[in-house]
């Protein structure tokens, strides 16, 4: 269901052809809303069904066209709604911490390939979060400079600083998973040699 006002939220800095959507959000929403392509393409026709999203054929090299999506005013009053709507937590489910917590059925050789694994997946995470971070700070952002060119000065200067602000926990996040998977590495050598 967020997976909807996640296209909204990028739809709202610009009207956007599919394969637009798909390249901006990998690059933007996709690191606070995850969803791959197989989601967001029927996802974008159930929401011009549903009125949300309206369309427009656009050129598209020589001789095609494309459908561009627009948010229409419902689609914009229904974000509006869930983005004032109380917020519910996702509960826990993340499979490092399932199988953190049972790592004395694995081979402690297991364990460390896969405590390598996740550290490889952390550190790319970190260094791709700040530079997205800081490519916000000073709006060279692609995604975010459209939206902004659209915006006045107190609008801008709000797009901005709330988008610094979620890095900001996604940057803090990655870093206590980082110091989790160290002391993962402590823990493993404590209790079978290093
Ligand atoms: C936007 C641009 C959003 C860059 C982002 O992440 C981002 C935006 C939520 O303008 O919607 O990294």
């Amino acid at each position: 269901m967020s997976l909807r006002y996640a296209l909204i939220a990028l739809l709202t800095g610009r009207p956007m052809t599919g394969y637009d959507i798909s390249k901006s959000f990998s690059r933007s929403v996709a690191h606070v809303w995850h969803a791959p392509d197989s989601q967001i393409y029927p996802e974008l026709n159930r929401m011009e069904r549903d009125g949300l999203l309206t369309s427009v054929e656009v050129r598209w090299g020589k001789k095609g066209t494309k459908k561009e999506y627009h948010v229409t005013d419902a689609g914009l009053a229904d974000f509006r709604a869930w983005m004032e709507a109380p917020l519910t937590p996702l509960r826990q489910r993340d499979p490092a911490y399932l199988k953190a917590a049972y790592f004395d059925f694995a081979d402690p050789a297991s364990v460390r390939e896969q405590l390598r694994q996740q550290q490889a997946y952390w550190e790319e995470q970190l260094s791709m979060l700040e530079d997205t971070r800081a490519a916000l700070l000073d709006r060279t952002h692609p995604t975010l400079a459209a939206r902004l060119s659209t915006l006045d000065g107190r609008d801008a200067e709000l797009a901005v600083r709330y988008k610094v602000y979620a890095y900001d926990g996604l940057i803090a996040r990655a870093r206590t998973e980082l110091t989790w998977i160290a002391e993962g590495f402590a823990l493993v050598d404590e209790l079978h040699g290093a």
